[in-house]
This record gives structure tokens, C-alpha cells and sequence, in this order.
């Protein structure tokens, strides 16, 4: 009798890959009362339940990495080309998808077979984000000793509240922030830091860490507290997250002032300081700027020296957006101009896990005053922060953030820096800008087939419209970008239906749809981007 549960036509993921997925009779029959935590003697199917999910893991893993021309090569002399090799994707309506899972929950519980198979058909429709040629997001590749310190987290499952149940990973988080304060600048290095969950959480905190300094009277007393309207001020390119600070803690997006950027998609300073002086005039309370360092489209970086030079001038805090661009902070190639002058932010904000490839999620939120988070965000818990604990309770940091449990985001970060070094990130710093110079390159070589809207990017987003034959001969002009932007979500539609290629795109203000090009992920080469080249090219030029 078959260990598969009866009565579903559903796909059951036994084609993916070419792992044996078959459990033992015995073992496959078996269910979760069959083994740890609830049979304490079930070990060994314990084991061969988890084994079986980690050979399909390491399955999706080799399947990540290849390109269609080598790895898992050995596979097909034995059972002939895995048709999914150099796939990103094997896109399915939703409907379809829907059609093609089983996902519903029932009342009986599933036998560990079917469990297998659970995982199979899971990762076998997944979306390969570490795929060479997924450039897709903001978050791009697999770094596999990150993945291996995820699967360590995972299975140590523990809270990072307190020191209690966490000593270990919570001495880890105060090294690795220390350490990325150190690379801020020595402002920094007698602050504080927190993981957060996101970078838009982490702006959240700068936001309320900024407003608790200046009027330490609002935790208690609230909104009352503060005589006349607080005004916080962004560039019109900034992340959204900045405008819902302002939505989530009182203020309204009205109060949220959008500052022009200029062509490149910079902050511009003068406009910053005409603003301010605006809303002074109203008898409002401008306490806030917000200097992006890498927008999410164009990859700009705010002039943070001049901006700074206004927050001081008109007592503003002055928080550093660096979610996308804080990795450029390794690299003594790219860091200046960029990100000169971060040393004097109150606050940064800086994701690992976008440019320096750490596994989702991992944020950070650093802070050059010491003690702020703390006398902003505590509660003081009795049943959690106990002040007589037989240990310094000054590690117990959970009760400096609004959450209460908190992911443990560190382990994965803290064995990847163990493994590359901080001269390992700088290298992978020059090597994604390397690669993503090589690409404009190679654009600009094919002028008639792409249309940078910068020819020459601050980061590795590079923007472009692909132009098909029958629009080359045609004069660059309002005009023509306005079919480019029709032509480009059936390009990207084309890419996904092929799986080969994933590229963003969006339009920006008045400029109509076009692509958003991010290398972040180390496994690219030279060959991968010209490979998107020709692909475009392939799928676009009849459009
Ligand atoms: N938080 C911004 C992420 C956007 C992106 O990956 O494109």
C-alpha cells in the first residue's frame, strides 16, 4: 500500500529534482506522534525524516546555482537533464497554482511521507532568489554559510529578549554591532545598536528615539506634550517607510515634507533649508531630516555633509537611511563620496541583508547617543526584566525595542563576517559595483537596443529601458519612452514565463515603466550579465 495519503490529483512534487524522496515504508506511514518531542524514543525516524528535507534542501540549493550548464551534471548521466536546470521560475497563474497544490488543512494529521512531499512541491513552485540571474530585488543570492548559521537559529529556536535564554547570541549581537558602528565612523562607537525587524522598523525607531530626545515628555504624556506641530523632512525619492513614520506616530503624511531631488535622484540641500525655513515660519516644529543613502529605484545617495550642515543649523536630528547602500561602508573604493559626512547622523539605518547578502531578515538601527533606545522604549516588564537576576541585567536588551520577542537575526550575520572577514565584505562591495560598471558598459555598447536613464549610477541599480527593433530608429523623447514603458511589464511577462531572466521594473513620478537592474548577489559573473543582455534581447526585440 502506498504511503501517500488517497484522493489527490494535486502535484506531489515527487518529479522535483532527482532526490529520492521515498522514506522507509515503515518510517513514511509514521506521524508526528511517531517522533521527537512527543515519542521520546523516536530518534532514528526523527532523523531520517529531517534527512530526507535536507537532501531536498541541498536539491534546491544545487538547482539555485545552476545555470543549465553544469551543476548537477552528474545527474544527467544518471537520469538525463533535469528540465528545470537554468530556471528561475516555472510560473503559474495564481489560479493555476492554486489548481496544482494541495494546500488545504484537514482534521487527520499527514504521515511524514507525505510531509516530504509537502516540502518537494514547496520548493519545487519557490521562486530561486539566489538564482545568478534573478535581479529581481533589493535582496538577491544565497549565501550559503548564512543559510547554514538560518538552520542553526532554527533549530536553537530561541527568543532574544534576555540573556537568560539567549547568552550566546546576545553577546554576539553587542560584538557585531559594536563592529558596524566602528565602520560608521568613531562617532559611533560608544552608541547603540539594535536588530530590527525590517528597515522600515528600523526608521520607526530613529523616528521615536529622535522625538523622545527632544521631547522626553511625550512617553508619558503623549501627543499634549508637545506644543504645536513636529515636521520631518525626506527627499520625494526616499523609502516609503519614512512617509508611514510620519502616518503611525501622529504627525500625518501632511507633515511628512517631500524635498525635490535633482536629476540623479539626490536630495537637493537648498530646497531642504527653504522647506524648514517654510514651515518656521508657520510656527511649526521641523525636528526631523531624513537623508537617504541608496533609494530603492535609483540607488541615490542624499549629499549627507550639506544636509547635515541644516540639522545643525536649525537643531534637527539628522537619521541616515543606508537600508540599501550601508554596505558600501566596507568598501574604501566606493565609500566616499557616498555615504562622507555619515559619522555625523544621529542615527543609521543599515540592512545586511541586502548589499552584503546576509539571509533574510537581518536590520540594524545604530544610534551615536548611548542609552536613548533604552529610556525611549522600556516598559520595564516585571514577568521578563527582572532588575535582580543573578546576572548584569544590562544584557537583557529586549526591553529596548516596542516588540517584546525578537527573531534572532544575528547568528546568521555573525558566522558569515566570522567567514569572510570585514576585508571579504569590502572585496564583495567592489565586485558587485565591478560587475554592475561592467553592465552599464556593456549597454552602452548596444545603444540601440538600451536606454540607461543614468549613464552613470551611484550603486548597483541600474536603470534602463530595453528598446525593441521597431522603435530604434526613433528620436529618444517623451514620446518614445512612452511605448518603452507599455513595452516593459511584457518584457518582464515574457521573462517570467520563460523563468530565465527576472529584472524589476516601475515607473518613477513622470517617467513612464522601465527596469530596475540590482546586482547584490556575489554568484554573479561577467557572463551571467551578458546573458541578460542577449535574453532580453531574445524575448524583447519583436515587441
Ligand atoms: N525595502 C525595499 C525593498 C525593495 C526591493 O527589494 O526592491
Amino acid at each position: 500500500m502506498s504511503t501517500k495519503q488517497q484522493g489527490s490529483k494535486k502535484d506531489d512534487g515527487r518529479d522535483f529534482g532527482f532526490v529520492d524522496k521515498e522514506l522507509s515504508d515503515a518510517v513514511g506511514r509514521m506521524t508526528y506522534t511517531d517522533i521527537l518531542p512527543l515519542e521520546e524514543r523516536g530518534y532514528e525516524q526523527t532523523k531520517a525524516f529531517l534527512l530526507k528535507v535536507v537532501d531536498l534542501l541541498l536539491e534546491y540549493l544545487k538547482e539555485t546555482f545552476d545555470r543549465g550548464d553544469g551543476v548537477g551534471a552528474e545527474d544527467d548521466e544518471a537520469h538525463g537533464k533535469n528540465p528545470r536546470r537554468g530556471k528561475i521560475l516555472e510560473f503559474l497563474h495564481p489560479e493555476q497554482m492554486q489548481a496544482a497544490l494541495d494546500l488545504e488543512l484537514r482534521d487527520e494529521p499527514r504521515n511524514l511521507q507525505q510531509l516530504v512531499d509537502d516540502c518537494a512541491v514547496t520548493l519545487k513552485h519557490s521562486v530561486k532568489t539566489g538564482h545568478p540571474w534573478f535581479f529581481n530585488q533589493l535582496s538577491c543570492g544565497l549565501d550559503v554559510v548564512s543559510m547554514a548559521g538560518e538552520w542553526l537559529t532554527a533549530t536553537a529556536n530561541t527568543n532574544m529578549f534576555t540573556y537568560e535564554i539567549a547568552p550566546v547570541f546576545i553577546l554576539m549581537e553587542n560584538v557585531v554591532m559594536r563592529s558596524m558602528r566602528d565602520i560608521i565612523g568613531s562617532s559611533f562607537a560608544h552608541g547603540d545598536s539594535i536588530l530590527a525587524p525590517g528597515g522600515s522598523i528600523s526608521n520607526l525607531y530613529a523616528f521615536l528615539a529622535a522625538r523622545h530626545r527632544m521631547f522626553p515628555g511625550y512617553k508619558e504624556k503623549g501627543l499634549h506634550s508637545i506644543q504645536g506641530q513636529l515636521v520631518m523632512f525626506t527627499s520625494d525619492q526616499c523609502h516609503y517607510s519614512v512617509r508611514s513614520c510620519a502616518a503611525v506616530c501622529g504627525l500625518g503624511t501632511d507633515h511628512c515634507v517631500e524635498v525635490p531631488s535633482d536629476d540623479r535622484g539626490r536630495m537637493i540641500p537648498s530646497e531642504l533649508e527653504r522647506l524648514v525655513l517654510e514651515r518656521k515660519k508657520r510656527g511649526d516644529i521641523p525636528f526631523f531630516v531624513n537623508a537617504t543613502a541608496g533609494t530603492t529605484v535609483l540607488g541615490a545617495f542624499d549629499p549627507i555633509p550639506q544636509i547635515a550642515d541644516i540639522c545643525t543649523k536649525h537643531k534637527m536630528w539628522l537619521h541616515v537611511d543606508a537600508a540599501w547602500g550601508g554596505g558600501i561602508l566596507f568598501s574604501r573604493k566606493y565609500r566616499h563620496p557616498r555615504l562622507t559626512g555619515i559619522e555625523r547622523a544621529d542615527s543609521v539605518t543599515w540592512n545586511p541583508h541586502k548589499l552584503m547578502g546576509t539571509l533574510l531578515q537581518c536590520s540594524t538601527i545604530h544610534f551615536k547617543e548611548d542609552g536613548l533606545l533604552i529610556s525611549c522604549n522600556q516598559m520595564s516588564a516585571e514577568y521578563l526584566f527582572m532588575q535582580d537576576k543573578l546576572y548584569d541585567v544590562q544584557y537583557d536588551t529586549g526591553d529596548k525595542v516596542i516588540q517584546c520577542g525578537r527573531h534572532n537575526d544575528i547568528f546568521k550575520l555573525w558566522l558569515m563576517w566570522r567567514s569572510k572577514g570585514t576585508s571579504g565584505f569590502e572585496r564583495q562591495m567592489d565586485r558587485l559595483m565591478e560587475l554592475s560598471e561592467y553592465m552599464v558598459r556593456r549597454m552602452k555598447e548596444n545603444p540601440d537596443k538600451f536606454h540607461l536613464l543614468l549613464p552613470e549610477p551611484e550603486m548597483v541599480n541600474v536603470s534602463f529601458w530595453y528598446v525593441p527593433r521597431r522603435l530604434r530608429s526613433m528620436a529618444h523623447g517623451p514620446e518614445r519612452e512612452k511605448m518603452l514603458g507599455k513595452i516593459t511589464p511584457v518584457l518582464k511577462g515574457r521573462m517570467m514565463q520563460a523563468g530565465t531572466l527576472m529584472v524589476g521594473y516601475q515607473p518613477l513620478d513622470d517617467t513612464p515603466n522601465f527596469f530596475r537592474n540590482i546586482i547584490s548577489n556575489p554568484g554573479v559573473k561577467e557572463s551571467d550579465v551578458d546573458h541578460l543582455i542577449a535574453e532580453m534581447d531574445r524575448l524583447g526585440h519583436d515587441l
